[in-house]
């Protein structure tokens, strides 16, 4: 262990190893890593560190715009700090596990208010995030305007037409369409 390095609360450690399935070896490398990147002292990281991070575990992908609101995604208590635990499981979810569980953190990533609620203007908003990711947004002789994206996405994801995409509707919706799916799943090539 670093001489930075705070031990994990038991609690903690179990879960996490619930989670992931990783072996202790690796969550204490995971460990060492997550905390060289966090202000001494402090077992949580802020914004722009875990943007930087993030950045250099994707480093061939263009995440810059994406890694502000996977932030949002991974703080799953919303206290605007990523703690170990809750990168260490998201991380793992959004890389190895099955397709579902990283559609429910894509998810998080469109949900900007939180309100378990996907709506036109937040999948417009990730958009713009998801083609730069793809490499879209210079793309001027694209055959899709965001609109016409944003209004192809609500009329195949928004099933019970009330103008929101619940986090059934957007699973079901993602695992049926592998084009939707490649426009939206930030998750896909991890
Ligand atoms: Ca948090
Ligand atoms: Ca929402």
């Amino acid at each position: 262990m670093g001489s930075n390095q705070v031990k994990i609360d038991d609690y903690v450690y179990e879960s996490i190893a619930k989670c992931t399935q990783l072996k202790s070896d690796d969550i204490n490398l995971w460990q060492e890593r997550f905390t060289q990147q966090c202000t001494p002292g402090s077992t949580t990281m802020n914004k722009e560190q875990f943007c930087k991070f993030y950045q250099e575990l994707r480093p061939n992908e263009n995440v810059k715009r994406l890694s502000e609101n996977i932030f949002r995604a991974f703080d799953s208590n919303g206290d605007h700090g990523i703690s170990f635990s809750e990168f260490l499981i998201a991380y793992v979810s959004t890389t190895e596990a099955p397709l579902e569980d990283k559609l429910r953190y894509a998810f998080n990533v469109y949900d900007i208010d939180r309100n378990s609620s996907i709506d036109r203007a937040e999948i417009l908003f990730i958009l713009h995030a998801m083609f730069e990711l793809l490499g879209m947004s210079d793309d001027t002789s694209r055959k899709f305007s965001y609109d016409q994206c944003a209004d192809t996405i609500m009329k195949n994801l928004d099933v019970n037409e009330d103008q929101r995409i619940s986090k059934e509707e957007f699973i079901q919706g993602l695992k049926q369409d592998p084009f939707l799916q490649s426009l939206m799943n930030p998750f896909q090539h991890v």
